[in-house]
């Protein structure tokens, strides 16, 4: 009896652990979505997490529907000057040097994921993600 119960509540914690943990909030950028590279995309803040986290690890993803998910480049605006993202600081992401969205994505919504990439890996874990949709 007492076993099952340990049993379910580890359960618990594992189930609602790791997603609880991180939350990041995406803020669409005022700029237009152009027909030319390099577009300003949304400003990404750390609004959660249980330690600040290591930028060389750090790949944020944007995803439309019925499109390729794709990694975006990023400032990190490091307000304390650490090296490192903590909850409050924010990435300004930017198109990448090729056109990928322009006006025809304008008013969909695309998942955004903040990921980290372990050393000697290409497996990405999901830190967090949220929704962006552009206003223009
Ligand atoms: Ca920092
Ligand atoms: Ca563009």
């Amino acid at each position: 009896m007492r076993l099952a119960t340990l049993a379910v509540l580890s359960l618990v914690v594992v189930a609602c652990g790791p997603m609880d943990l991180d939350g990041i909030t995406v803020t669409d950028h005022t700029d237009a979505l152009t027909s030319a590279a390099n577009d300003n995309l949304f400003t990404l803040t750390l609004s959660k997490a249980p330690a600040p986290l290591a930028m060389a690890d750090l790949l944020v993803t944007v995803g439309f529907p019925g499109q390729t998910t794709t990694a975006v480049n990023f400032t990190h605006n490091d307000t304390n000057g650490d090296g490192k993202l903590d909850v409050g600081e924010s990435l300004s992401c930017k198109e990448p040097p090729l056109n990928l969205w322009d006006a025809s994505v304008v008013g969909k919504t695309a998942t955004i994921s903040l990921d980290t990439r372990q050393s000697n890996s290409t497996v990405l874990r999901a830190i967090a993600s949220a929704q962006w949709t552009p206003a223009n």
